[in-house]
């Protein structure tokens, strides 16, 4: 009853008396209230004024994967999509499930992770008002080919804040999204595979959605869409878009990405043109970020004019955080 009330109140442009209601949907004045409390009870913000009735104001903030699925449309990410209150890890959960047969595009998302993992051990902060999920992919590739698809990630990622929000979300190469200075979204991808055929791949993307405070060890780098828009964001529908640019943008990952995704990528990428610092081999290359390669790779012109190629690592970039 109350998803049907639901409903009709989303689909209504203004108030709609508690009469027409119960008559439209064939029960008593009473039965009506009765659910106008349950959906206020479980976050729904529905005025109802003497005389003109009721109106949906907003939506909980809650995860729901009925709402995300609403007109999504992918063919590849989000087939099956699962939202737990509270997990470890999402990744963790994820690759729990491959043991147990999970299928290519299913995604964990959960409201809270209690251990949320970053790279090399580092934890992830993963309070209120995020999103944290992972994908499963099984694509049917060597896993050389797999070396650039957590850039393919953030670049879905950064597509989605720059269309749903307008801020001006970069790519801080490889695995952040930045907005200015500071980082809004990271993406920790895992695999096992055999040497020649990758069994599964899991991707990890945290988003700052509506967060509106960090830690104090991380507060002066982390930021959130609500912090840099001044706007509170329905996490389902901006989820959503998220799922979706994922899916346009790994499908053609999958099948190799064009000279004009790159260029687009490239224009997005916050490292290019900027002085960087990476160790390798137990010595600092300092230059400046020249380029990203087709395959992914940041290329270094270090200060003696030595040019590098690296694959992966710990980037500091000039300017940012
Ligand atoms: P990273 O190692 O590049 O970044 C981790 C570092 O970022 C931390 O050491 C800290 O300084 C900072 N940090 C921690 N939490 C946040 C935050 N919420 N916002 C901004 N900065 C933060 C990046 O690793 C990869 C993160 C992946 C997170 C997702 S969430 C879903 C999935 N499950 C899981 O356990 N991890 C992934």
């Amino acid at each position: 009853m109350k998803e049907r009330i639901l409903s009709v109140l989303k689909n209504s442009s203004g108030y709609i008396s508690g009469e027409m209601l119960s008559r439209e949907l064939g029960v008593s004045r009473t039965a009506v209230w009765k659910n106008i409390k349950i959906l206020r009870n479980e976050g729904y913000v529905i005025d109802s004024v003497t005389n003109k009735g009721y109106m949906l104001i907003s939506l909980p903030d809650k995860l729901s994967s009925a709402i995300i699925r609403e007109n999504l449309g992918t063919l590849s990410v989000g087939t099956e999509i699962i939202i737990l209150d509270s997990v470890d890890s999402t990744n963790d959960e994820l690759k729990r499930l491959t043991a147990k047969n999970a299928e290519s595009g299913l995604i964990i998302a959960a409201e809270q992770q209690t251990k949320g993992k970053g790279r090399l051990t580092r934890s992830w902060s993963s309070g209120n008002g995020g999103i944290y999920f992972s994908l499963l992919l099984r694509p049917d590739l060597p896993p050389t080919d797999i070396a650039g698809i957590t850039l393919a990630a953030g670049y879905g990622v950064c597509l989605a804040i720059r269309e749903y929000t307008g801020l001006d979300a970069k790519i801080k190469w490889p695995n952040d999204v930045i907005i200015g200075r500071k980082k809004v979204c990271g993406i920790l991808t895992e695999m096992a595979a055999q040497t020649d055929r990758v069994d599964y791949v899991v991707i990890g993307i945290g988003i700052n959605v509506n967060t509106e405070t960090f830690p104090d060890e991380i507060s002066s780098k982390a930021s959130s869409l609500f912090i840099e828009s001044g706007k509170k964001i329905d996490r389902n529908d901006f989820f959503r878009c998220v799922i979706k640019k994922l899916d346009t943008v790994i499908t053609s990952f999958m099948a190799s990405f064009s000279a004009e995704d790159m260029s687009d990528f490239r224009n997005l990428c916050a490292t290019i043109g900027r002085e960087v610092s990476v160790e390798r081999n137990n010595h600092t290359i300092s230059g400046i970020a020249e380029d990203v390669t087709d395959s992914g790779e940041l290329v270094i012109l270090d200060n003696s004019g030595n040019k590098f190629t690296i694959n992966s690592g710990e980037v500091i970039v000039q300017g940012i955080y």
